[in-house]
């Protein structure tokens, strides 16, 4: 137990030191191959050096170490999660997962496994930069649409100008591909949720994860002057923009298990005393079942391009994402749990399977390799914000279930 409070103590240490790595100056925020992520990534590679891992960065700038097994043609387990982050992010979500696959590592005091271990800190899982989420894990997934590095951030740098900003060569992508002794994938992530603190668990085992679309919105009206402009005349997008706001909130109100979300709004020409001309807003829609999620998905379009017919302007709209819901590999999930229950203290309840709202690059990931997740308490439920922590108990629970998981892993 002793070791595992020390390693857990490490793991939180590595991702205080990891949280000062950031674009912003009082807040956490590393975008696609931005230059704190160099800092990452040295930070990362001395400590797996020092385990004897071999450590590169892969054309799509994912961090990999590989810890090998006992053999030379040994499979191996992939561990990973992401190491990019939400503008104003907390210090855990996709983090966490990475330094723990370190921490796994560490933990084997040099013990070699009858398979190898890959830990890999993913590049772009958020899609904050480009607005296309997963860049790295779909490199690793060998499911990387090239047609993305031409997708350029609000600055005009294309991804791949980005790629080759950061030292690396877009045109070797394809290399990034894991090979077919990649045999499994596990990821460790915050809940980001209220589901476990409110079950009084410290971990989850991930059953599956929600499918999500996500888009990108525009309303067309006419830009004029606030003062002369009668009301009956204007043709306002950013009103428009809010009636629809609003009828996608009533939309997934009013759908068991539907969450959907208008989390940015840029109006345009942007000045207090001109109507707004055009809105560009995002839409992210959630939901377990793809049918479900596919019709609401449909229905509020349709409002979209009804409330423009009605108020004379057009509605546009760009699907950047549509990721359907994925299941985890049965057979791991039991794993997961069972890894769950030897890390729980004596009378426990049955480990908690359940489904992620969030998606992680484990449902990329998923469609290369089976995978698992497992889920540790969000205390407040909280993330994507910098109130978001984890607990040193939960993190000692999660690093000896891990180390169960892997002793009970046959590959
Ligand atoms: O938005 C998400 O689901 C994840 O945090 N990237
Ligand atoms: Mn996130
Ligand atoms: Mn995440």
């Amino acid at each position: 137990m002793e070791s595992f409070d020390h390693s857990a103590r490490a793991v939180l240490a590595c991702c205080d030191e990891l949280s000062h790595y950031s674009e912003a100056p009082a807040s956490i925020e590393r975008t696609f191959l931005s230059a704190p992520i160099h800092d990452v990534h040295r930070h990362l590679r001395a400590w797996m050096e020092r385990l004897g891992m071999r450590v590169w960065v892969d054309a799509a700038g994912n961090l990999r170490g590989v810890y090998a097994g006992e053999r030379a043609d040994e499979k191996r387990l992939v561990i990973g999660s992401h190491l990019d982050t939400v503008p104003n992010a907390g210090a855990y979500d996709g983090v966490l997962g990475v330094v723990m696959g370190v921490a796994l590592v560490e933990l084997l005091r040099d013990e070699r496994l009858a398979y190898g271990i890959e830990v890999i800190g993913f590049s772009e899982e958020e899609g904050v930069r480009f607005g296309v989420p997963f860049l790295g894990s779909h490199a690793v997934a060998g499911s990387f649409d090239r047609t993305v590095l031409d997708r350029r951030d609000q600055a005009g740098v294309s991804v791949a100008d980005a790629i080759r900003a950061f030292g690396l060569n877009p045109d070797e992508i394809g290399s990034a591909a894991l090979d077919s002794n990649a045999a499994a994938y596990l990821e460790i992530h915050i809940e980001q949720g209220p589901v476990l603190e409110k079950a009084g668990q410290a971990l989850g085992a991930v059953s599956s994860i929600a499918g999500q679309t996500r888009a990108a919105v525009t309303f067309r009206g006419k830009a004029n002057h606030a003062g002369t402009t009668p009301m009956a005349l204007r043709r306002d997008a950013l009103c428009a923009a809010a009636e629809w706001i609003l009828a996608v909130e009533r939309e997934a109100r009013a759908t068991h298990g539907l969450v959907a979300t208008v989390g940015k709004i840029d109006a345009a020409p942007g000045a207090g005393n001109v109507i707004a001309g055009e809105v560009q807003a995002t839409l992210d829609v959630r939901h377990g079942v793809d049918q479900v999620r596919e019709r609401a998905f449909r229905t509020i379009v349709r409002a979209g391009e009804e409330i423009a017919r009605r108020r004379g302007l057009l509605f546009s709209h760009d699907v950047r994402l549509n990721q359907a819901a994925v299941p985890m590999n049965p057979d791991l999930l039991a794993l997961a749990a069972e890894s769950i229950a030897a890390a729980s203290p004596p009378g426990a309840p049955a480990p908690m399977r359940m489904v992620s709202g969030a998606g992680h690059d484990a449902m990329v990931l998923a469609a290369r390799v089976p995978s698992a997740m497992i889920f540790v308490r969000s205390p407040g439920g909280v993330s994507h914000h910098p109130d978001e922590t984890v607990l040193l108990q939960d993190v000692q629970a999660a690093l000896m279930a891990g180390s169960y998981f892997l002793r009970k892993l046959s590959l």
